[in-house]
């Protein structure tokens, strides 16, 4: 296996959304032991400790449609600049959230080192919608909206390029939520989707197969895992804000990690949405670190 050089960075930020204590993932995530249980596998672990996040949470509402707009902004362009900095270090990124909204900054800060970068995102949800679609104003529901080039210029245009990445490079897995304008956008823009219909259809196996192929397929030069631990089911992730019954099982989702470990694609991950308020005595955290153990190659004998 690949030893590699991982360079922690932690997004304690909840702007994307409106419940309270998702910017406390990064501190339960390190908590449940990620450091030691990294290193153990035989990695190199910097933990670069957080970014900073302002804890104001006192600005007016100035749009409905993009709620703290100027704090998403502000997170996403420190969080873009400091995983590019990684990056030209030769380090592997592994960022903690925070809400799903960091996304648009991490992915801002991969996107321009490749030329064809391909994106996994592990959801319940497609978090594809716009200023225009959004039925929450919530900018965790847009990350995704974001990358491939689509939403509010500011959020698009973070380090001044855009997209991030190629529709046709991305691919969800887990989708179980689906907004009537994202289901329109999946269908215009190519998004591949592999939906719980298809987990329970096909299997794990061969949805993780498939998705590996089709990114071979396309000469992906660098994968991108964003995980939302919503993606799994509530019985197994309850720390989230938005839990959606009728997820990925446990042993389904490690078997997913496992797989990407072996094709040997994988460049950068996050881990978003745990909410240790939410949780039961720190069991999402819990989960994210064991699947960080079989993303990065811990074996069972
Ligand atoms: N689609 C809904 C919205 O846009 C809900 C998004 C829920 N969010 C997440 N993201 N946790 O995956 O508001
Ligand atoms: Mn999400
Ligand atoms: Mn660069
Ligand atoms: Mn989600």
């Amino acid at each position: 296996m690949n030893k590699l050089n991982i360079s922690i960075i932690g997004v304690p930020t909840d702007y994307g959304q409106t419940r309270r204590g998702v910017d406390m993932g990064p501190s339960a995530i390190r908590y449940a032991g990620v450091v030691e249980r990294l290193k153990a596998i035989g990695h190199t672990v910097e933990d670069q400790g957080d970014i900073r996040v302002s804890q104001k949470h006192e600005g007016a509402v100035i749009d409905k449609q993009l709620l703290n707009l100027e704090e998403v902004v502000d997170v996403s362009t420190s969080l873009a600049n400091s995983v590019h900095d990684a990056l030209e270090q030769k380090k592997f990124p592994l960022v903690f959230g925070g809400d799903h909204s960091i996304a648009i900054g991490t992915l801002a800060g991969l996107g321009s080192h490749y030329q064809n970068l391909g994106v996994i995102w592990f959801d319940a949800h497609a978090d594809l919608n716009t200023p225009e679609t959004t039925p929450s104003g919530n900018i965790h529901g847009m990350p995704l909206a974001v990358s491939v080039g689509l939403g509010h210029e500011r959020l698009v245009q973070i380090r001044n390029y855009a997209p991030k990445v190629k529709p046709e490079n991305v691919i969800i897995i887990g989708a179980r939520s689906v907004d009537p304008g994202e289901r329109e956008l999946i269908r215009e823009q190519g998004i591949k989707v592999y939906t719980m219909h298809e987990i329970d259809k096909l299997g794990m196996t061969t949805v993780m197969e498939d998705a590996i192929n089709y990114l071979k397929e396309r000469n992906v030069d660098g994968l991108h895992l964003s995980l939302d631990l919503d993606g799994l089911d509530p019985l197994y992730t309850p720390g989230v804000g938005t839990p959606v019954p009728g997820g990925i099982s446990y042993r389904e989702s490690h078997l997913a990690m496992e797989m990407l470990q072996d094709s040997g694609l994988l460049t950068s991950a996050e881990f978003v949405e745990v909410n240790p308020i939410l949780d039961e005595k720190n069991k999402t955290a819990n989960v994210a670190v064991a699947l960080m153990g079989s993303l990065f190659g811990e074996t069972l004998v």
